[in-house]
């Protein structure tokens, strides 16, 4: 809004907020990693409960992949970083990708 000398109102400015662009953490399947460490990851870093992050891991290991959750870019990848290195540091081979929504 802008307003004149006295006050009065003269225009209504449009303001553009852009949303920003949507990142899916993708995690993929692997015939090693552990279900219940998968459900931790899942509760520990998308912050899903117990039932949510077992119906995930399931989802993941029947169709081959899963999205954990949809991010900012930043946030997405801090999250897909996060999930390979605690993998890494407990010796499972979890994998997952970040994808434009
Ligand atoms: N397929 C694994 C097993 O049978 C479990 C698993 C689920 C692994 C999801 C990775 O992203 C994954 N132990």
């Amino acid at each position: 809004m802008t307003l004149n000398n006295d006050n009065n109102l003269l225009t209504k400015e449009k303001v553009k907020l852009k949303k920003p662009n949507m990142y899916a953490v993708v995690m993929l399947n692997d015939d090693y990693t552990p279900m219940e460490f998968v459900i931790y990851v899942l509760q520990s870093i998308f912050k899903k409960n117990y039932e949510d992050a077992k119906k995930i891991m399931l989802l993941i290991h029947n169709e081959g992949k899963g999205i954990c959750g949809v991010f900012p870019l930043d946030i997405a990848e801090t999250k897909a970083n996060q999930v390979v290195e605690f993998a890494r540091i407990n010796q499972h081979p979890l994998e997952c990708k970040v994808q434009k929504q």
